[in-house]
């Protein structure tokens, strides 16, 4: 089944949605907060960027859409894990994601270390149950997802950030630090639906490329989001990285936005590489840094260095 992107995108935000609802993993009866927890942290409206990589790179690669879709759930499993953890006191310290109190605010930080687990084992248990995918499918997508949570990636990436990130470090390092922690699982995400489709390796490497470009620039977008005056508008609490060094206290906002956009030139790129100009994912990655995104990372970077010509002239 095929839709048409531009207007499709909410069907298949959807149909993740009903996924996640049917395979997110069940406590036991009686164990309702575990329950509740587990729901709040995968069901919250979250984008849902991971799992519509994975369904739009299988599809448009020449594979079906049920398989890639369950595939791109565990994917978004393993992201809401890793979001409860992040937000924790010993991590980022965060009260709201996805416009709701973090999962530890009102479960409790047992739980809600419990629901993340429960969640990210669940996610690779749902793995191995894709009837539709050759065993052989299933294992290499479970080895992709490991490797994207584990020391070469989330978990690294996080360590990175919260030790390193509390000294100045160069731009290069911070960099290394936004791959692990976002590229990975969006690596993981596309080449997972690069698999459920049956894709070569080389497509397979193509599309990595992509999904590294695209980490960089989505991590410097939510960095520089940070930074921004509302978190209504982003869902969760702003200032989380004041005193932490990030590309965007080091190089400024207007540099931060100029290197977006190159990152994201070079993602287009290779997608081209892969399904040519009038490939589906160009489209989702054109929503992700979509007009008013593009108008508010303008506004940002001309604000600051409004300021910077007021504070020469004052000199
Ligand atoms: C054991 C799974 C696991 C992880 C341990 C805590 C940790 C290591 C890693 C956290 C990494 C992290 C929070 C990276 C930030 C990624 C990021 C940019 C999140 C925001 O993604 P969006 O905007 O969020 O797609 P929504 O809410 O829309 O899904």
């Amino acid at each position: 089944m095929t839709v048409d992107l531009k207007s499709g995108v909410a069907v298949y935000v959807r149909k993740i949605d009903q996924r996640l609802a049917d395979l997110i993993p069940r406590a036991l009866p009686g164990q309702t907060q575990l329950d509740a927890a587990i729901a709040a942290s995968v069901l919250a409206p979250g984008k849902r960027l991971r799992p519509l990589m994975t369904a739009i790179a299988a599809e448009d690669l020449g594979g079906n859409l049920g398989p890639a879709i369950d595939a791109g759930c565990a994917v978004e499993m393993v992201h809401a894990a890793s979001l409860i953890l992040d937000d924790l006191p010993s991590m980022d310290d965060a009260t709201m994601r996805r416009g709701q109190p973090a999962v530890h605010i009102t479960y409790g930080e047992d739980v809600a270390v419990l629901a993340s687990i429960g969640v990210l084992a669940g996610a690779f248990e749902m793995l191995t149950t894709i009837e539709t995918l050759p065993p052989a499918a299933r294992t290499e997508c479970i080895r992709l997802l490991t490797r994207a949570v584990g020391v070469g990636g989330l978990v690294g990436g996080q360590f990175e950030d919260l030790r390193g990130g509390r000294a100045a470090r160069p731009v290069a390092d911070i960099a290394v630090a936004n791959g692990l922690k976002t590229g990975s699982l969006f690596s993981a995400a596309v080449e997972i639906g690069a698999v459920v489709a049956g894709a070569d390796a080389m497509t397979r490497t193509r599309l990595r490329e992509f999904a590294a470009e695209l980490g960089h620039a989505f991590q410097l977008l939510d960095d520089l989001l940070d930074g921004g005056s509302s978190a209504i508008t982003i869902g969760k609490d702003i200032g989380k990285d004041v005193g932490k060094s990030t590309i965007v206290s080091m190089l400024g906002r207007p540099s931060v936005v100029h290197r977006i956009d190159r990152h994201v030139e070079t993602a287009h790129a290779r997608l081209n590489d892969v399904f040519g100009p009038a490939g589906r994912m160009h489209i989702l990655v054109g929503a992700i840094f979509d007009t008013t995104l593009r108008a508010r990372m303008a506004e940002a970077a001309g604000s600051e260095a409004g300021l910077r010509e007021q504070e020469a002239g004052a000199r």
